[in-house]
């Protein structure tokens, strides 16, 4: 299992929206996810800069941002497209994160 991070960006003043559209996440997506070998996920979010941190366990088959071939992510992606950072495709504008420190 490898731990990777990645951050995505939130548009201004709809972090109570993106909370509760997780706090309702669809149990589609968690099969997915879970299927594809993602595990121990959590997003944080940096108030001041509307940054958002993806921090996840991968299988080493990819992470929750390379699932976009999958329908249930693409229709995800598309219901999420009104309040983050997107490309053409809805999918989350990510920039992978460099890992510096690691305590087991
Ligand atoms: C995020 C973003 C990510 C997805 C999680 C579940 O808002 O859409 O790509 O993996 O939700």
């Amino acid at each position: 299992m490898e731990k990777i991070a990645f951050k995505m960006k939130l548009l201004p003043g709809v972090k109570a929206e993106y909370r509760k559209r997780h706090d309702e996440i669809w149990p589609e997506l968690i099969e997915l996810l879970k299927s594809k070998g993602v595990s121990d996920y959590s997003i944080f979010f940096d108030e001041e800069s509307d940054t958002l941190f993806g921090v996840q366990k991968t299988a080493g088959t990819g992470s929750s941002q390379d699932l976009g071939t999958a329908s249930i992510m693409q229709q995800w992606w598309k219901y999420m497209s009104d309040i983050m950072y997107t490309n053409p495709d809805y999918s989350p504008v990510t920039t992978p994160l460099e890992k510096l420190f690691e305590m087991e």
